[in-house]
């Protein structure tokens, strides 16, 4: 009985999920996840993240992911021996665009690590730069401009990778990198993605970026799923050789490496290529074709939904990424998600049920009251100065504020999503948030469509849980399609849903419009 394990190493933690499959009868049987916060303190993260003087800046130590993972596989040896033994194939998640620096020691020291001593230490100076910028950052406005001037504009840019330059994108970092550090950069031999680096290190060897994760770089032909010469040499010299392959989701990274066979008494169970945490996401909440879309309330609040033929955002605004499974999928992504929602929480001394009861106590639209929640600088739309705007608003009146940062998110998702093209009839929610019955009623309101949820909330985690099977499966010679794949264990919680009520979206119809202006006379370009 083949077990898979799946990890996730978002913004703020690790997950990992054990699944066995027998036949038609499909399991969870582990669910574990760890704060890198509360388990790995050392590295003085906040949320997961570091921050220093200038607010646009927000990195996190590569060694702390290297050490959660460590933590993480030895948590799961020694709690559940039995289905670790049993273990086929693993395959992971991680939040995107966040890049790893490797210099000229690395590939000796990853190849042969010594199963003795714990990870962490063995892998100490092997990075050519001891923090990676995150999806948080967006310190790279410079950069953006000019990687887009060099490749012929914006447009040209987004037609042949999927999205304009952002900030958080891995190009415009690494051009900031070559441009502020060039003797770092020059000391550079690979640039991981963090899904790439946590691959490699599982695999022992150098892993590929697959494509899917590829397309948050500004460097992917996605048609072509090929690196795009020109953009590299938009972002900095000798790029390309800087860079690992590029392969589909599905493939093998290699074999679990005698570190983790012989530390933890592990099979040499496959590894495969790691993904975003959006494109396992998609995975996770059964989205393998298109039609449905999901939203994932995470630490970013992403609306995103499978595409079949490439689309690219005329706006600007969205993103086209690679899926897991082949084809496409369209993406906006929020920056201000769970952690503005806290900063609401906290700013008033509520606990989450305190949240839901003021959610509750007023009225769907808020009587015309409106906030635009940008806590941090925003990516949709795009706010570099960080600042919060309240209309017929009193900053004291809690449940008015409560109710005003939720449907302000979902009225920003709602229309800033419409450039996806798709009818958003059925939505599949997930992400921390979505344990929220009372959020999720506001969700269905705001866009008029139904809302499903899942029995877990770690969709990325799942996902990835489940290309390790589907990986493990086609490199056996015997493929299992996507949508059996995603049968059982990505099906909605059965008999739960929640309907939009008629009046209220009626409501919100009216008010989208009026946030949409409310927005546009705060910021400079929507
Ligand atoms: C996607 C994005 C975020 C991160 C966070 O483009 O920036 O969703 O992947 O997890």
């Amino acid at each position: 009985m083949p077990v898979y394990l799946g990890f996730d190493a978002s913004t703020q933690s690790l997950t990992a999920i054990l699944i066995r499959i027998e036949g038609a009868r499909r399991e969870v049987v582990v669910e574990r996840s760890f704060k890198y916060d509360d388990e790995l303190p050392r590295y003085g993260t906040r949320n997961g993240v570091l921050r220093g003087d200038d607010p646009l800046v927000v990195v996190a130590p590569p060694l702390m992911w290297a050490e959660a993972l460590d933590r993480m596989i030895a948590s799961l040896a020694a709690a559940h021996p039995a289905e670790m033994a049993q273990l086929a194939a693993i395959a992971g998640s991680a939040q995107q665009h966040g890049s790893v620096y490797l210099n000229a020691e690395a590939a000796g020291r990853i190849q042969t690590l010594d199963a003795r001593v714990p990870l962490a230490s063995q892998l100490e100076g092997i990075f050519a730069r001891v923090t990676s910028p995150t999806w948080m950052d967006s310190s790279t406005t410079v950069e953006c401009r000019e990687i887009e001037e060099a490749v012929g504009g914006a447009a040209a840019l987004a037609q042949r990778t999927g999205s304009r330059a952002f900030e958080r994108f891995t190009g415009p970092q690494i051009r900031r990198f070559f441009k502020q550090n060039p003797r770092g950069y020059d000391s550079t031999v690979r640039i991981h993605l963090i899904s790439s680096f946590l691959a490699t290190l599982l695999a022992g060897k150098d892993g590929p970026i697959d494509r899917s994760d590829g397309a948050g770089m500004c460097l992917q032909d996605l048609a072509t799923s090929a690196w795009w010469p020109e953009a590299a040499a938009a972002v900095a010299p000798g790029l390309m050789a800087r860079l690992p392959a590029l392969e589909p989701s599905s493939a093998i990274a290699g074999t679990l490496s005698s570190y983790w066979r012989e530390r933890y008494g592990l099979p040499a169970s496959r590894v495969v290529a790691w993904s975003g945490d959006n494109g396992c996401s998609l995975v996770g909440t059964g989205l393998v074709r298109e039609g449905r879309i999901g939203i994932s309330l995470g630490t970013s609040d992403v609306v995103f939904g499978a595409m079949r033929d490439l689309r690219v955002s005329a706006s600007g605004i969205g993103h086209v990424y690679g899926s897991p499974t082949g084809d496409f999928m369209g993406l906006t992504v929020f920056k201000n998600g769970s952690l503005a929602r806290e900063r609401v929480r906290d700013a008033y001394g509520l606990n989450w049920a305190k949240f839901s009861a003021a959610l509750r106590s007023t009225p769907p639209g808020n009587g015309g009251s409106l906030m635009l929640p940008w806590f941090d600088p925003e990516i949709t739309p795009h706010v570099s100065s960080p600042g919060v705007h309240r209309l017929n608003l009193a900053e004291i009146d809690v449940a008015g504020n409560v109710r005003a940062i939720v449907e302000a998110q979902m009225m920003a998702m709602a229309n800033h999503s419409r450039w996806m093209g798709v009818k958003i009839e059925t939505i599949h929610a997930t992400g921390g948030a979505s344990g929220n019955a009372d959020v999720l009623q506001v969700m269905a309101d705001v866009f008029g469509a139904t809302v499903h949820r899942f029995a877990s909330g770690h969709s990325a985690c799942l996902g990835a849980a489940l290309r390790a099977w589907h990986a493990d499966a086609l490199a056996s010679g015997h493929p299992v399609e996507w949508d059996e794949v995603v049968a059982d264990l990505a099906a909605p919680m059965p008999g739960w849903a929640i309907a939009p009520r008629p009046e209220y979206v009626a409501v919100y119809a009216d008010l989208r419009e009026r946030y949409s202006a409310f927005e546009k006379d705060h910021c400079g370009r929507t």
